[in-house]
């Protein structure tokens, strides 16, 4: 297995709660490593930008709402199988799904309140670190 980078996002609900260190360290102990991180407050223009994929679905409004209630984490996480195993660590979608040990069953309020975001492929990954960090701010 390779190593590969993924894209994550600590958000609003998590950052408010202070949880940061809290899902950052869930995240290096299912062995992902930190290479880039700045903490941001999000636009609307880049929330809607961000989750274009999703501009159809009923929770699109609401989502961009919340992604811009408070700073976010945007970090690049390197490790093997990166993509696969921050979705593991992550967790289901909604919190009241997830299974016991991951940073949504642990740390999450709501399925919109989820806490983090993870890049669900490479070439998302790809495309989301490139939407967020310049080469020269990622540091393996
Ligand atoms: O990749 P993941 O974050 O697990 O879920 P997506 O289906 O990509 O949805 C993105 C984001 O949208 C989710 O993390 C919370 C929000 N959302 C929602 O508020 N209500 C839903 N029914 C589905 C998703
Ligand atoms: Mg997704």
């Amino acid at each position: 297995m390779a190593v590969t980078r993924t894209f994550s996002i600590i958000k609003p609900d998590a950052t408010r709660r202070n949880q940061t260190g809290a899902v950052t360290k869930m995240l290096e102990e299912a062995g992902l490593r930190v290479v880039a991180s700045k903490r941001i407050q999000l636009s609307k223009e880049q929330a809607e930008g961000f989750y274009a994929v999703h501009k159809d679905r009923p929770f699109y409004g609401e989502l961009c709402n919340f992604m811009t209630s408070g700073p976010v984490v945007v970090q690049v996480l390197e490790g093997e199988d990166a993509v696969k195993r921050n979705r593991d660590i992550m967790g289901a979608t909604n919190p009241a799904d997830a299974a016991p040990g991951t940073i949504r069953k642990e740390l999450a309020e709501s399925i919109e309140a989820n806490s983090v975001h993870g890049s669900d492929s490479e070439e998302n990954a790809a495309t989301e670190i490139a939407f967020f960090f310049n080469d020269d701010e990622i540091v393996g």
